[in-house]
């Protein structure tokens, strides 16, 4: 069994725990933010669970991190895995349909200013770690589906 407990420790920090069946409760990770989502999926379709967590770190910036759980219990950080994007959006879907969840990111194209285009890049898994599979350039009327800042 797993849990994972969020505690907040002010307005702008969390606190994320993780418990699993006969091992005490482990601090994972501290989180300087003003929100945060902590999801528990199969992300490389092993059968075992990662957990997820996403965060706004600013007005618009959001982070990421991904964890593995070890067949022993024990749980670290999925190399490839912490990041980030200034503007609002990442999140995850199985892009290519092979049945592992892919990470897409949005940030905004700062060499386009004036005009604000978003460069949006695809992660995904390569033997044990997560790393960058494409990267391209979207305009905002090329379906925009930013998250509220
Ligand atoms: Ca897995
Ligand atoms: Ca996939």
């Amino acid at each position: 069994m797993l849990i994972v407990r969020l505690a907040s420790t002010g307005l702008t920090a969390y606190e994320v725990f993780v418990l699993l069946q006969n091992r005490p409760l482990t601090p994972l990770l501290h989180i300087d933010g003003h929100s945060i989502e902590v999801t528990v999926e199969d992300f490389d379709a092993d059968g075992r669970p990662e957990i997820a967590v996403l965060y706004h770190c600013g007005g618009h910036s959001r982070g990421f991190v991904l964890f593995r759980i070890d067949p022993a219990g024990s749980v670290s950080r999925i190399p490839g895995a912490e990041l980030g994007s200034d503007w609002p959006l990442i999140d995850w879907h199985d892009f290519d349909g092979d049945g592992q969840l892919e990470i897409r990111t949005r940030d905004r194209n700062w060499s386009k200013v004036p005009i604000m285009d978003y460069v949006e890049k695809v992660y995904g898994w390569k033997g044990t770690s997560v790393q960058l599979l494409s990267t391209k350039d979207v305009t905002p009327s090329e379906g925009d589906t930013r998250a509220d800042p």
